[in-house]
This record gives structure tokens, sequence and C-alpha cells, in this order.
């Protein structure tokens, strides 16, 4: 299995986050990635390449042109005010305030562009957010090339972007620019599977009306967990994408007795739905030791996710999404792809 990767992620460095009420170092930082790049170079999983450039044009696609000029240019607005310290919006919205202008104001701009203070900017990151773009389209390539699976290792990650909003750590949703990928390079029928421990907002919403991508989250309950305002049962698609949908709530605490069925049955309805190629939105934030999260999965749980993804025997592309017990994230993904290997 090919691994996509750019050294191009560690310009997204030094940013912070909100937590507890209290500006701290993000905990989406650039060590998640050298612990993975160790664990998968210990294993025989084969070789690291560089991704190649695709442009702008296949993150149109999905993303709104507005909201993908403003992450291009916000560094540059923010700094021209006079400041050189990271980007974090603190201003958003409240229903029944206008959504339809987007203000000139940078400060106006990051609330109108984002759901929370997650996705903090500093000089690099819309450089590290387009290579991380450009691995997951990459490994659309490499698979429509005729490889059986490959593992885009993007950072940041992107499954809580909207088609017009940041949010959650994330800026640019890869894991649904790679879907529309496959789309266009002639798949009739694509599933998404979303293993993080968050509920995969972004790409829920943006494939929501449309019954050719299939959306499966497996995630914590929204009632008790980030992203709280998506990501329950009842949300099952709409218009043309009804029943194209499906979200599997599971609530703090749950371990992979509660979680292996969850994933048995999503990936009993990713079969039946008889997808052309399978994109697993990676996160292994459900570790037992992650710092923000409340599941319980232990390291070899992740050998039995990867077995079972592999039992669907459909071409795989795995994204990379969250984890952030940076001592374990690399054996928890390698134990993944091991176990899908095998
Ligand atoms: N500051 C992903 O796993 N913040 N994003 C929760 C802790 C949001 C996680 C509160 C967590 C976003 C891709
Ligand atoms: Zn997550």
């Amino acid at each position: 299995m090919k691994i996509i990767h750019s050294p191009r992620h560690l310009g997204h460095s030094g940013h912070v986050e909100l937590m507890n009420g209290q500006v701290v170092p993000a905990f989406e930082k650039p060590e998640r990635v050298a612990m993975i790049l160790n664990a998968v170079g210990e294993r025989p999983f084969g070789t690291l390449i560089e991704p190649a450039a695709h442009g702008l044009d296949p993150l149109l696609k999905v993303h709104e042109e507005a909201y993908v000029r403003f992450l291009a240019s916000a560094w540059q607005m923010w700094t021209a005010d006079g400041r050189d310290f990271p980007a974090l919006p603190s201003f958003w919205r409240a229903p029944g305030m206008r959504t339809d202008l987007e203000p000139e104001s940078i400060d106006g701009k990051l609330g109108h562009f984002s759901f929370d203070a997650g996705c903090c900017m500093v000089a690099g990151t819309w450089d590290a957010v387009q290579a991380g773009a450009d691995s997951a389209l990459t490994g659309v390539d490499l698979m429509a090339g005729g490889e059986k699976s490959a593992f885009a290792l993007c950072r940041p990650p992107g499954h809580h972007a909207h088609a017009a909003t940041m949010g959650g750590y994330c800026f640019i949703n890869n894991a649904a620019v790679a879907a529309q990928a496959f789309r266009d390079l002639g798949a009739a029928r694509v599933a998404i599977l979303d293993v993080d421990y968050h509920h995969g907002n972004g790409t829920q919403a943006i494939f929501y009306d449309r019954p050719d991508v299939l959306v499966c989250n497996i995630h914590a309950d929204p009632a008790q967990e980030f992203p709280y305002f998506l990501g329950y049962t009842d949300e099952t698609g709409a218009g043309a994408g009804e029943g194209f949908n499906a979200n599997f709530p599971l609530r703090w605490g749950t371990d992979y007795a509660g979680w292996g069925a969850a994933l048995d049955t999503a990936c009993t309805r990713i079969a039946d739905y008889g997808p052309d190629v399978v994109i697993v939105s990676l996160g292994v934030d459900t570790y037992k030791d992650d710092p923000i999260s409340q599941f319980k999965l232990d390291s070899p749980d992740y050998l039995k996710i990867g077995a079972r993804i592999a039992a669907l025997d459909r071409p795989t592309l795995f994204v990379m999404e969250g984890g952030y017990a940076v001592e374990a994230i690399g054996i928890n993904v390698a134990n993944t792809l091991e176990g899908f290997l095998q």
C-alpha cells in the first residue's frame, strides 16, 4: 500500500485552540504525523510517496469559491492588520442574523466561514491544507491506475469542514474531495466510512442530498460530544439522498464490544450499497487514552477494524483524520492498515 505524505504539513504548526475557555497549544500538532511515519516505517507496508499538485479545481467541486478564496487569503489579511500571531475566529452568528453577506473585515470573514475556534491559521496553514488535499487526490490517482488501496496521510484533517465552513481542525474536506474525484473518474457509487471519534459533520452535509455517495459515521453521541449540532440517528439524507446517510452515535465509555458492533452494521449497509470504492475517514481518537475523547478502544482493536474493512473486499482509500494520543497514534494507524492488508 502506498502512503502519500508531504512534509509541507509542517507549515501548520505553532497554532492554538480554545479548551475549557482557555487558549492552549493545539492538540492537532505536527508530531502526530511523525509518529505515524515512524510506526508505518517499521512495518512492510509499501512505499512513501509525495503528492502531485492538483490545483484548486477538484477542491472547488465540493467547496464554495468564496470559501476557498478566503482560506487562500486569510493569513495575508490577518497580518495586514498588523497581527503577527496566529489567526483565530471569535465572532459567530446567532439564528436570525444575516448569512448571505461575507463581511469585508477579516475578523468578520473568520466568523462567517467557521463554526468554532478550532481552526487556527498560521503562515503555512494554507500550504499545508493544499498538500493534504493533494495527498488525498494522489491516492485517488493511484487507485484509478489499478492500486487496490492507498493511505493519504493528510494533515490537517478534513471531515469537519463543510462546503463553506471550517471547524474542528479541518479546512478542506479531504475525504469529500477524494469522493468527488472518484465520481468524476467514473465511479458510480462511493461509500465513505467515517470511524473518527467525532461525527464527520462536513462530509455528511456535503453529500446529504446525494445518492451517489453513501456516508456512514460511527462517533460519540453529539448530545455529549463535539460537534454537538449534527450526527444524530434521524439524519438519514434528504431528497434524492434520502437513505444514503447513516449515523451510529455511541455513548462516552464505549469499548470495542459496542464500537465493533456498530462497525459491523455500518459495513453491512456499505456492502448492500455495492460501492465501486470505499473511502475510510481514519481517525484513531477512539483510543482509550486519547486526551480529548471518551471511547475505550485499545491498540489491538485497530487490527480488527482493518480486517472488517478488508472483508468489504472493495478498493479502499484511507484518509487520515483525528487521533491525539501522540504516543499511540502511530501504532493504532499501523494496526488498522496491517489488519486491512492481512
Ligand atoms: N478543545 C478531529 O478529530 N474540540 N477533530 C473539542 C477540545 C474539537 C476534533 C474540544 C475537536 C475536533 C478531526
Ligand atoms: Zn476526531
